[in-house]
């Protein structure tokens, strides 16, 4: 036991901070409005299609699934139950900012324009997916856990350079906060004042460890005030505070003020991947259905139909859409010619190869001349 006095009051020095952090919710998991000074009165028209597009999210993920299962896709990392922290966050977006994702962020660079068939394609690992339109301001999905964190440090702070009136968005994990790169990029920013805007989408989960075991602090939102940046903690199953919350965030990072730092408190409900992960064998199916409770889709729904705009039939017209969309996008990436080895070669080296290079690209070369 340490004596009264001591100076590092477990108290005083972080639950009393920590308790600053409380989780910003407005819709609650009945689709009721609970802050309604917080309410961003969205229109009709905006709140339809934010439906629509957490609805094709969800047909994506579930397509994606048995496209995986069928061989049809390679890499794929489910997004059920994380709607509201990523198509939320985006709808807050302009097509001028920049995305930074993560590989479970596909959906949102979707949505930001990056054809399906490419994603399709990036998902197979084919060199075409990861050639970004010009005009489409997103990155590959990272791998390296965190390392998206030190680009958009990175990317916001060309923006600034540039005077650009933009922002740089990036998604990392709960598991993502506790990697080095995710430290030096909020730092970055936060001494430089960029326009970033880090988003942590706080699934509970890094693959099996279980975000109490990832670290003691209490929330990960604690994390960005280290670097100076403004943080808050929302409910990631919520749309309406997730997109105000990134409206909020964008509004000040055009403004000059500075990055800002998000937590999405979520739940995924899939697998981490669909690797051969199994989370039977770390999450009990009560857990599963508690946070299935909170389901961003259905009280999205419930508000939506509450209000007169959103009906069973307007639903499935969404999911027929969606469904098109993706066997087109399917048939198109199959479409394009499959990946060679001397592809991937001249791809990585545009001017000289190295000489061993240079010998292997000819041996493929006539291997697949035949
Ligand atoms: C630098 C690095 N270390 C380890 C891995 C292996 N890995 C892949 S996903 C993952 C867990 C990430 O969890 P989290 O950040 O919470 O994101 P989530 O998958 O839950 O969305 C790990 C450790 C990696 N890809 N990169
Ligand atoms: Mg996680």
């Amino acid at each position: 036991m340490t004596s009264n006095n001591n100076l590092f009051d477990p108290v005083k020095n972080l639950q009393e901070i920590e308790e600053k952090f409380e989780m910003v919710q407005i819709l609650n998991e009945n689709g009721e409005i609970v802050n309604d000074a917080l309410d961003p009165k969205l229109s009709d028209e905006e709140l339809v299609e934010l439906m629509s597009r957490m609805v094709f999210t969800r047909i994506l993920d579930q397509r994606s699934i048995s496209l995986n299962r069928q061989g049809r896709l390679g890499f794929y990392a489910p997004t059920a139950g994380q709607e509201a922290s990523q198509i939320a966050s985006h709808f807050a977006l302009e097509k001028e900012d920049y995305i930074l994702p993560g590989y479970r962020d596909v959906p949102q660079i979707v949505l930001h324009g990056l054809p399906l068939w490419k994603a399709f394609l990036w998902s197979r690992g084919h060199f075409v997916g990861g050639q970004i339109p010009e005009d489409v301001n997103v990155l590959p999905p990272q791998i390296i856990i965190g390392a998206q964190y030190i680009q958009t440090a990175g990317v916001a702070l060309g923006m600034q350079k540039r005077g650009k009136k933009s922002v740089a968005v990036t998604y990392t994990g709960d598991g993502g906060s506790s990697q080095g790169d995710f430290y030096e990029g909020i730092n970055f920013a936060g001494a430089f004042k960029s326009p970033a805007i880090f988003i942590v989408q706080n699934n509970q989960f890094a693959i099996s460890t279980p975000r109490a075991l990832q670290t003691s602090a209490t929330t990960i939102a604690q994390k960005g005030v280290a670097a100076g940046i403004p943080s808050i903690q929302v409910d990631g199953m919520d749309p309406l505070a997730v997109y105000v919350a990134t409206r909020d965030a964008r509004e000040r990072a055009v403004a000059g003020e500075g990055p800002s730092f998000i937590e999405t408190v979520c739940y995924r409900y899939g697998p981490h991947t669909m690797a051969g992960d199994d989370p039977t064998r770390y999450r009990s199916s009560e857990t599963d259905s508690e946070w299935e409770k909170k389901d961003p889709v259905v009280r999205f729904r419930k508000y939506l139909e509450a209000k007169g705009i959103w009906s069973e039939e307007k639903e499935t017209e969404v999911i027929e859409k969606a469904k098109e969309e993706i066997k087109a996008a399917i048939k198109q990436a199959d479409g394009v010619q499959k990946q060679k080895v001397t592809d991937l070669i001249s791809i990585m080296h545009k001017d000289e190869l190295p000489y061993n290079l240079k010998e292997q690209y000819e041996i493929y070369k006539e291997k697949e001349s035949k």
